[in-house]
């Protein structure tokens, strides 16, 4: 199927490194998505780009390439509510696979139980402005109250600047909420300047929130390393990152975010990105938590025992 991908729309790195860090075992990837492919299920008419394929095949390689155990798969805007590549990757992983979905209001009892059946664990509500167009906030109390007898979890994805005026709609959901990629700070501003600080009040103040600390590569201004290897990748992203997992080591969550979507200057290599795990979590114990205990309770709460 021939379709055309956003201009300038880079493609996910063939073949990633073999991380040096290793991973604890029964890591799971908790941010990543699949796209299409396409020709067997197609972008949504509103999407706001178009990616190319990124297979369910290809995630369980990459999950096996890096040493990860299970996947978290977000529903990408690319597919709307349309949640059947989702399904499919959760119902053809052996319950290695959870996922995120987006749902709209009118979704039926009867729909919603069949995604939980398939492992959906989460609604994801975006508020990206050049990613989605605006729901009602109606729409999204009405989901939420929908979704929390099921004892799935609301994931929010927005950008620090808009954090005051969401404040309130995501202080009263009364569900668990997993903030993507800490709410994207600008990485350029102080660690304890006042817009990383209203983050950190927001986790302080509301012990149900929680937060990914993923996207290195989407938030860094300093970029992955120089080729001469002698900077660290991503080191401005750093201080931030490792003062969630230190604040809060029960309540964060990492993710590859492969395939990566809407990366503008560069690719990043997975493999590296594993290796940036212990700059920001720096003891076993804290990795443990971070990859294993945490997003076991909240997506495997069956088989989870800590
Ligand atoms: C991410 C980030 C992005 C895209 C999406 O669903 C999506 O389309 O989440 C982005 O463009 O920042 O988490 O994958």
């Amino acid at each position: 199927m021939n379709i055309d991908k956003t201009p300038g729309w880079l493609d996910w790195y063939a073949r990633p490194s073999r991380p040096r860090f290793a991973l604890p075992a029964g890591s799971v990837d908790a941010h990543c998505h699949v796209f299409g492919p396409a020709a067997q299920f197609p972008f949504a008419p509103q999407r706001k780009y178009t990616p190319c394929d990124a297979s369910k095949a290809q995630l369980f390689a990459l999950r096996d390439h890096l040493g990860f155990s299970r996947n978290v798969i977000v529903q990408a805007t690319c597919h709307g509510a349309d949640n059947r590549a989702l399904v499919d990757a959760c119902r053809a992983s052996g319950a290695r696979a959870r996922g995120v979905a987006t749902v709209r209001r009118d979704i039926g009892d009867a729909e919603l139980q069949s995604l939980h059946d398939a492992g959906v664990r989460g609604v994801r509500f975006n508020f990206v402005r050049r990613l989605v167009d605006f729901t009602p906030r109606d729409e999204l109390v009405e989901i939420a109250a929908r979704i929390a007898p099921l004892g799935w979890h609301v994931v929010v994805y927005f950008e620090a600047q808009d954090l005051p005026e969401l404040w309130d709609f995501f202080t009263a959901l009364p569900t668990t909420v997993v903030v993507d990629h800490m709410g994207r700070p600008d990485v350029g501003l102080p660690v304890d300047g006042p817009q990383f600080e209203r983050f950190m009040t927001l986790m302080r103040e509301h012990s149900n929130i929680w937060t990914k600390v993923s996207c290195p590569e989407r938030l860094s201004h300093s970029g992955p390393p120089a080729l001469n290897g002698e900077q660290a990748a991503y080191r401005d992203v750093v201080p931030f990152a490792r003062r969630l997992v230190e604040a809060y080591p029960d309540r964060v969550l990492w993710g590859t975010d492969w395939p990566h979507p809407n990366l503008k200057d560069h690719m990043p290599d997975d493999g590296l990105l594993v290796d940036f795990i212990p700059h920001i979590a720096v003891t076993a114990e804290l990795q443990r938590k971070l990859l294993v205990d945490n997003p076991m309770r909240l997506y495997w709460p069956e088989e989870h025992r800590n």
